[in-house]
């Protein structure tokens, strides 16, 4: 693609691509070819169980391939806390084979594992728990984890297990490369098809495309059986339902980064990001299969049933009740070694807190984030900036950010003004800081080769770019023209690009500058599949093909460093990225990328949003309206109350299309947009509080019904409404022309409403009693509790509070979380964290009861034990019972009691 295009060409040559089949199908991908040749329940290893050794924190011992002769060794870790970690790798590999670095946030702490029983056929292992034990059977090799003794889940049941070990090329294939260095390539690679025989293990073409692969065949794969459950969730990203399908007659799930735009829906290629973590629910058990490994990876996935008393054998489907459903996960991945860790449970939150300790937690945004930010491929100049910016206050809608695309630089030179259209950078951003706002800005993956762009020349005279086969520094075509790529998966790069956002570096940058990665799968038009060739170089001699769907990870993880850095510490970052992987969730947020102005993007935005929720990365979004092309009012109405219970609010356009500034659309619509982005702000302490727990109890912000309704089977596929934490469910309206929708409401059956927001009974949430033009403006803004009480007249509820930016609620323990909770006819407000201290003047101003009688008086008790009546009033025919004028502290304890 021609450097510098206009975006008109961009657009179409984009959607072309989508229409040229410029990606792969599986059909396309010669490991997966390889690894479908292999028959189920023919597994040519055999676990030699005498070379079984014991140490204190592992048992090892070796497979052997019957074939092919070559033996694995195979490692399994007790982790505590209820996962099982299972490695296998050569047992002495040509050399060494890549073992994904850096996702893993500690070496996880191990249990001793102990052989329980032995027979010269099988053994079995115990963890130190009591209640995990590992049978390992000898021939064929397959693995049994149970769980109190039940089988929870088999490994290699079906004879999946893929190894191609590294080997030295044959003569026949080093004369095909000596004549190729004689000069007759072309002639070559035009003669020579890939014959059956060799199936790509040491070239394979896609187009015009040839990877020449130094290491020959490298592909890993097994398969996993979960034993009673048909529900499997997870391994984003895909425009695809919540409930992962079966690919018995379709496509497989693929996991590979790619800049897909307006990403075909309903379809399993990979696009922006990957999390290899799949989740199992039944009705007493969540289940997590996670599989560390960055190459390009295939999942395949099929129900089938089987008779309670013969686990493993695929049986045809009955109804019988002695027959239990079971769920075969395959994943096969092109390169690296196998390292899957099994995530036990047994609930939900279980799996999600035993992720979190291998790939860390949400990153805490700072409050600002939370709020609602206004974007478009791009706004043209200061003017235009300060003319959105004063929009805003003038529609009395709220705002936090205002962003900047790729126009704002300097010919696509990141880190640089174009000051033709910014000639005052500094001043714009003092005005946005005068307004208690931000600005974002994006930074791409790509760098502009151009000796004059002083960026470029340091990291090339420092070698910091991705090389590619032949050692020279890898060139592709992005927006800037040729580009180079800097290696991200290097320390030393990622060191120098972080301080590369230091005040002091960052011409005419401030600390009220954030972050926005884009194109960092990394997109290469010039490139397979628009993205880098697998065979470029990273730093200790890597393949791209090892790490590529980290390659984002890494340039976010660079940012995000940069960022805190250059507030000395102080300061949290936010960070938006495109491209992910699993631990993305350190770093900031992620969205769902280039959606399309249409009704069935809206609804899919659900499912993936969702997805990404429960693997991890809870600040997630989609943007509002769709980025190509244009929404209609309705739609973009529908969009926005939608986006509003979504964790990251952004409006965002593509070029092309008419400006989308939420007061664009006429006063009735601008009228209900306003109402909604208020709302959003109303309910910014239940958001920020959800956050922290996300952040410190890894607790998804949003959820599938069934994460907070796990017995109720009539949720377990639901994916057009979800729940805010445990308090809010919301099933948003993604059809025209409707005023009404069937909502399911958990223990309730169906309800047809036309207001899809419901508080669940036993929840408080904590509100602003009034919207200002900011997050920030809100501050000292009074509190509002909303009480629903269930069916025992109880509630309880949860605040986090700090100054809403610095670290200082981690380093100093400057925070407040409080408890709210309601019994017995008393609301008392009580310290749930001893630890944190912040002095505040905010106070809890109304408090209203939803589901309550009308009391005879209602009185206050403050810290000292003074009792005092308060002023209430009643709505009957509601059952609202509303405290008002109250002005209770919100670091003390304090009760209201509600007389009858
Ligand atoms: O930088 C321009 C756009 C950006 O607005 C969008 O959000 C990204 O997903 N970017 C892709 C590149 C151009 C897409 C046509």
């Amino acid at each position: 693609m021609a450097s510098n295009v206009q975006n008109t060409e961009e657009t179409s040559a984009l959607a072309e691509v989508v229409e040229s089949n410029k990606f792969k199908t599986t059909e396309d991908i010669a490991f997966y070819r390889r690894q479908k040749k292999l028959l189920p329940g023919n597994s040519p290893y055999h676990a030699l169980l005498d070379t079984l050794q014991l140490s204190s924190y592992k048992a090892t011992l070796q497979l052997l391939n019957e074939e092919n002769k070559v033996s694995l060794l195979l490692e399994i870790f007790a982790l505590e806390d209820h996962v099982i970690r299972i490695k296998v790798n050569e047992l002495k590999p040509m050399k060494l084979r890549y073992e994904v670095p850096d996702v893993i946030v500690n070496e996880p702490v191990t249990q001793r594992l102990t052989v329980v029983c032995s027979d010269g056929l099988s053994l079995t292992l115990a963890a130190a728990n009591g209640c995990t034990h590992v049978l390992v059977i000898a021939k064929p090799f397959r693995m049994e984890i149970q769980n109190h003794g039940e089988v929870s889940m088999c490994v290699n049941s079906l004879g999946y297990l893929y190894f191609e070990h590294l080997r030295k090329k044959s003569q026949s294939e080093v004369n095909i490369r000596e004549s190729r260095q004689e000069g007759k390539r072309k002639r070559d690679m035009e003669t020579q098809e890939e014959s059956e025989e060799d199936l790509g293990l040491w070239k394979e073409q896609f187009h015009e495309f040839i990877d020449i692969k130094i290491n020959g065949p490298t592909s890993v794969g097994l398969d996993f059986s979960l034993h009673g459950f048909e529900y499997v969730y997870g391994i984003p990203e895909h425009t695809e339902n919540l409930r992962l399908k079966t690919t018995s007659q379709e496509d497989p799930y693929r996991l590979y980064n790619l800049d897909v735009f307006a990403c075909k829906l309903h379809s399993r290629m990979g696009v922006y990001g990957s999390v290899p973590l799949l989740l199992a629910h039944k009705q007493n058990q969540t289940m997590g299969i996670f599989w560390l490994n960055a190459s390009e990876t295939l999942v395949d996935i099929s129900l089938n049933t089987e008779n309670k008393t013969s686990l493993g054998k695929t049986k045809k489907l009955k109804t019988d009740d002695d027959v239990l459903p079971r769920t075969d996960v395959r994943w096969m991945s092109e390169s690296g070694i196998i390292d899957a860790f099994i995530l036990m449970g047994p609930s939900a939150f279980d799996v999600f807190s035993q992720y979190s300790r291998l790939t860390g937690l949400q990153a805490f945004p700072p409050l600002f984030a939370l709020g609602h930010h206004q974007c478009r491929y791009s706004y043209k100049d200061e003017n235009d900036v300060e003319q959105v910016d004063a929009g805003f206050d003038m529609n009395d809608i709220p705002n936090d950010v205002i962003w900047l695309d790729i126009d704002h630089t300097e010919g696509k030179r990141y880190f640089t003004w174009d000051r033709s259209k910014f000639p005052r950078p500094r001043e714009m951003q003092e005005h946005l800081r005068s307004k208690d706002r931000k600005l974002v800005v994006i930074i791409d993956a790509h760098i502009k080769v151009d000796k004059k762009y002083p960026f470029y020349c340091e990291a090339k005279s420092k070698k910091y770019f991705v090389m590619d086969k032949d050692g020279e520094e890898y060139h592709g075509s992005c927006w800037p023209g040729v580009s180079a790529y800097l290696d991200f998966t290097n320390p030393i790069v990622r060191n120098w690009y972080a301080n590369k956002h230091g005040l002091d570096q960052y011409k005419d940058s401030t600390d009220i500058l954030f972050v926005w990665n884009d194109m960092n799968e990394p997109a290469v038009f010039s490139g397979p599949e628009l993205t880098m060739h697998k065979n470029a170089m990273h730093a200790g001699g890597w393949e791209h093909r090892e790490m590529h769907n980290l390659y984002g990870f890494y340039q976010q993880w660079a940012t995000a460093e940069g960022l805190i850095r250059r507030s000395r510490g102080m300061e949290r970052p936010f960070v938006l990225t495109r491209s992910f992987f699993a631990g993305s969730q350190r770093y900031g947020a992620v969205w769902t990328g280039d959606n399309v102005a249409e009704w069935s993007y809206l609804k899919i935005s659900i499912p993936m949003l969702l997805n990404l929720s429960i693997t991890g990365i809870s600040f997630c979004g989609a943007d509002i309206g769709g980025f190509a092309q244009n929404p209609e009012p309705e739609l973009l109405v529908r969009w926005y109350q939608a986006a509003a219970y979504q964790p990251f609010f952004r409006n965002h356009s593509h070029a092309e299309t008419k400006r989308r500034e939420p007061w664009l659309f006429g006063e009735d619509n601008t009228k209900i947009i306003r109402e909604t982005i208020r709302e959003r702000y109303a309910l910014l302490p239940f958001w920020y509080t959800l956050f922290y727990m996300a952040h410190t109890k890894a607790e998804p912000v949003i959820r599938p019904l069934w994460v907070n309704f796990p017995e109720e089977v009539n949720t377990f596929a639901v994916d057009d409404e979800f729940m805010i934490g445990d308090a809010l469910l919301v099933h948003p309206v993604t059809k025209a022309g409707i005023t009404e929708v069937i909502v399911l409401l958990p223990g309730k059956g169906e309800q047809n409403s036309p207001i899809p927001i419901y508080q669940h009974g036993g929840t408080i949430i904590p509100r602003k009693t009034q919207v200002l033009r900011s997050t920030k403006a809100m501050e000292m803004v009074s509190y509002a509790l909303y009480i629903a009480l269930d069916s025992e007249n109880s509630a309880t509820g949860m605040l986090f509070l700090d100054d809403g930016h610095s670290f200082n609620y981690k380093s100093k323990n400057q925070f407040l979380l409080r408890k709210f909770s309601f019994k017995d006819n008393t609301f008392s407000s009580v310290c749930a964290d001893e630890k944190g201290c912040y002095c505040t003047e905010c106070v809890v101003e109304r408090i209203l009861v939803m589901g309550a009688e009308r009391p005879t008086c209602v009185t206050a008790w403050d810290p000292d034990g003074q009792e005092s009546a308060v002023h209430f009033t009643y709505n009957a025919g509601k059952s609202l019972l509303n405290v008002e004028d109250l002005r209770l502290n919100l670091a003390c304890d304090w009760m209201l009691k509600f007389h009858y």
